[in-house]
Parts: structure tokens; sequence; C-alpha cells
């Protein structure tokens, strides 16, 4: 089957349970839960992967070569600072879509630049954990050259 890595940045192990305001009530379990049962409905093998560490976002982009056929990609705050994490989704050459909880061009100033929006197909916010599974569709359409 289809590989895809989910992959999420600093501070989303606490989705769920802090700031319910801004970033609802579920889990990153269930999250990663629902995108697995959604990932194998369409023919997708999901994995999922979060880390709190900029390097280990590039070193698991980097395992990702040749084992994944594409990348979803929430990176936190990284979203907003990072040219590694930038650098590393352009250097596996593997299709990828920025996801975010929120609507980040609705917040404060800082996090409407996105440097991995420079590499990624295209960037999926403001729709909560619905956004996981939007951006499975649409790798699964890209990847059958819908
Ligand atoms: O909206 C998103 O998904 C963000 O990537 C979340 C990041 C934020 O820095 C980005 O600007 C937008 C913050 C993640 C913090 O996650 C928490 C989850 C629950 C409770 C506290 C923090």
């Amino acid at each position: 089957m289809t590989g895809i890595l989910i992959l999420n940045g600093p501070n989303l192990n606490l989705l769920g349970t802090r700031q319910p305001e801004v970033y609802g009530t579920t889990t990153l379990a269930m999250v990663e839960e629902a995108c697995r049962a959604h990932g194998e409905a369409i023919g997708l093998s999901v994995s999922c992967l979060q880390t709190n560490h900029e390097g280990g976002m590039v070193d698991a982009i980097h395992a990702a070569r040749g084992v994944q056929a594409g990348l979803i990609i929430n990176a936190g705050a990284y979203t907003h600072t990072s040219i590694a994490l930038m650098d590393a989704v352009a250097s596996v050459e593997l299709p990828a879509v920025e996801v975010h909880l929120s609507n980040i061009h609705a917040r404060e100033p800082f996090r409407h630049v996105s440097y991995l929006a420079r590499v990624a197909l295209g960037q999926i916010c403001g729709f909560g954990p619905q956004g996981y599974i939007m951006a499975l569709d649409a790798l699964k359409g890209h990847l059958e050259g819908a």
C-alpha cells in the first residue's frame, strides 16, 4: 500500500489538553487514529510521528525518502521560522501537504508567514483535525494524477 507520513511538530502532543478554544478537544492520538482509518479506507498506509525537536523533524523527513509516497506536515511554530524544515522537504522531493488546525492567516502576523508553503503542494488551515483528512484526500488525488 502507498505510504504516507503524518509528521506533527512542537507542542502538538498537548492537543486536546490545553487551549481548547483555539485547538479543540480532540487529542493527537484520536487524530492519528482517524487518519489511519481514513487512510486504510482510501488505500493509503498512514504512519504518524510527533516530535518537539526541529532536528528530529528533519531526520523524519529524510527517513521518509524512498519509503513513503507523500508527507503531511504540521510543523507547529517551526512553520514560521524553519528554513531547515523547508530545505528538508525540498530535498526529499516528496509531495507534501502543510496542515494547521487553526487559520494561521486570521491570527497574529508572525503566523501568516510559512516557509513550508514554498515547498508544499498546498496548505490546509482552519478546519481543525478534519484538515488532516482533507490532506490525505488531497495527496491521494495528487498521487493518482487527478
Ligand atoms: O494551528 C496549528 O496547527 C499550528 O501549527 C499550531 C501551532 C502554532 O504555533 C502554529 O502557529 C499553528 C501551536 C501548536 C500548539 O499546540 C497546542 C495544542 C494544544 C494545546 C496547546 C498547544
